[in-house]
């Protein structure tokens, strides 16, 4: 029996993975390293300051920490101005129906997120409301692939891993579900279908009756 869905946010409830990609090949091009939408699979799910140790990786660079630092600020800077007029028209198919049944059931829903802007997003999405818990990358101290975000998410909901849904988009969010005892589902990223228990193209195609 289900009792608590646990989403994961860029990717999954809103299109901001693209604004992610966009930001992180700007700071890859400063860089003079190539960084396609391939090369950002690697970095869905991940921490800022993973992703940007991934991006040198790939260039084979090394940079001082005050550059390190630097970069990183500038990326969220661009990143957040380009998600300044996120609405909720950038809502993924299926999430506002899912959250407002969910919601309407009594089934708990947490968000459990690497970003450090999720409250940010959250709100300018207006379903902050809407959920019981927000574990997002100010709460951890491990990033994806560990469990810690989700296992945060379902002890503060109350509930065992067993007895919630994880849904997610990325390689490194599926791998801290299973890691942490979830039932794990892909979402819209069908690079990742085989390291799931299901895959969904999008959340339309999530049955809460089968489940709760
Ligand atoms: P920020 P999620 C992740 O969010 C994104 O997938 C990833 O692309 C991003 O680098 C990471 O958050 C950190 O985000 O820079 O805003 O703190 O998919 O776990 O909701
Ligand atoms: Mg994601």
């Amino acid at each position: 029996m289900i009792k608590g869905l646990i989403f994961d946010l860029d990717g999954v409830i809103v299109t901001t993975e693209h604004n992610h990609f966009i930001a992180w090949q700007r700071t890859a091009h400063s860089l003079g390293i190539d960084f396609e939408e391939e090369h950002n699979e690697l970095l869905k799910g991940v921490s800022r300051a993973d992703s940007l140790k991934k991006i040198l990786e790939l260039g084979s660079k090394t940079i001082s920490s005050e550059e390190f630092d630097a970069l990183l600020k500038s990326k969220n800077d661009f990143y957040v101005d380009s998600i300044q007029e996120l609405n909720q028209t950038d809502l993924l198919p299926g999430v506002l129906d899912l959250l407002t049944e969910a919601k309407a059931k009594g089934i708990k829903l947490a968000i459990g997120s690497s970003s450090k802007n999720a409250n940010f997003i959250l709100t300018l999405l207006k379903i902050d409301h809407l959920f019981d818990v927000v574990i997002d990358g100010n709460g951890v101290e491990f990033p994806k692939p560990h469990p810690e975000v989700f296992l945060n998410g379902a002890k503060a909901l109350g509930l065992l891993p067993n007895e919630c849904i994880v849904f997610e988009d990325a390689a490194s969010g599926i791998t801290a579900a299973k890691a942490g005892g979830f039932h794990a589902f892909a979402v819209g990223n069908p690079n990742i279908a085989d390291l799931a228990d299901t895959y969904l193209n999008d959340l339309t195609e999530f049955s809460l009756e089968a489940y709760a």
